[in-house]
This record gives structure tokens, C-alpha cells and sequence, in this order.
């Protein structure tokens, strides 16, 4: 509830090119589809956005809008490494949302992952307090 909060949430924003596939839906495991995509923080959501080159270039120049493929609202949700068995990639975060949305996020880079695991978090934990 306080303006301080509000603030710091508001300044936890991040984009970038990461892999992600969804691995459930509703609580129900659905088949990986790993894809890249351009991947955007703001206001507590993260955004995915289809293929981030169509996006980049292709609807932001027509529509000076960039279409969002998936949101996941960050309030209640959870972040951290993914275990071994969930994925054999490495540097893999798993997400999970309040209702049974679950995604993986991958990235050769690893300190790439390391700032969005800690940016994820941060945003996690702020939102608590809200
Ligand atoms: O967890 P899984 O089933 O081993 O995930 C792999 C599959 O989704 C595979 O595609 P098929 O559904 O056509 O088998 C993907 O190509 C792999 O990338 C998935 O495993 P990794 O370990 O990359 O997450």
C-alpha cells in the first residue's frame, strides 16, 4: 500500500531476447514448445511476445505496437532454478503463476539468467507487500 512500494515495482523493469516454453496450463502438463522471444518486465507483468524479430520490426513500424503473446501477472507467483530433471538445457528458470501456469525460461549466457532470476524475484517480493 505505501508509495514506496508502488515506486520500487514500477522501477523493476527489464526486456530481452530469452527461450521460454510453457509446461502447464491450468495445472495440467502440456507439451514443451520452446521458442525465443522477446521478453518484457513492467508494472509486476511479464510479457512474451511472439517471434521478437516480426515484433521488433514488422508491428512495431506498422502498429507502433508490439503484440503480446502471453502475460503472466507476477503477484502470488513464484521463480527459481529449475531442477535438473525439468529440463536438460542449462541455466534454466522455472515460473510459476498463481493459476497452474507454469514456464520454463532458458539462456545460454548464464549471467543473462542470473540478472532475471534476481529481477523476477525482486518483483515477486515487492509485490507481496502491495
Ligand atoms: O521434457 P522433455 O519432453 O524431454 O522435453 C523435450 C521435448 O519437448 C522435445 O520436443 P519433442 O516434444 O518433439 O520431443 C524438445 O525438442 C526438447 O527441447 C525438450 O527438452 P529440453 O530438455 O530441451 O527442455
Amino acid at each position: 500500500t505505501s508509495r514506496w512500494l508502488r515506486y520500487n515495482v514500477q522501477n523493476l523493469e527489464k526486456a530481452g531476447i530469452l527461450n521460454k516454453t510453457k509446461v502447464c496450463e491450468n495445472g495440467k502438463k502440456v507439451r514443451k514448445n520452446w521458442a525465443q522471444t522477446w521478453t518484457v518486465l513492467h508494472g509486476g507483468v511479464l510479457t512474451f511476445h511472439k517471434d521478437p524479430k516480426s515484433a521488433m520490426t514488422g508491428a512495431l513500424h506498422k502498429t507502433n505496437q508490439i503484440v503480446p503473446e502471453v502475460t503472466v501477472d507476477l503477484r502470488g507467483a513464484s521463480i527459481g532454478r529449475a531442477s535438473k530433471d525439468k529440463s536438460s538445457k542449462k541455466n534454466v528458470l522455472e515460473l510459476k503463476g498463481k493459476n497452474g501456469v507454469e514456464f520454463l525460461i532458458q539462456y545460454d549466457t548464464e549471467s543473462i539468467i542470473t540478472d532475471w532470476h534476481k529481477v523476477l524475484m525482486d518483483t515477486i517480493r515487492q509485490l507481496e507487500y502491495l
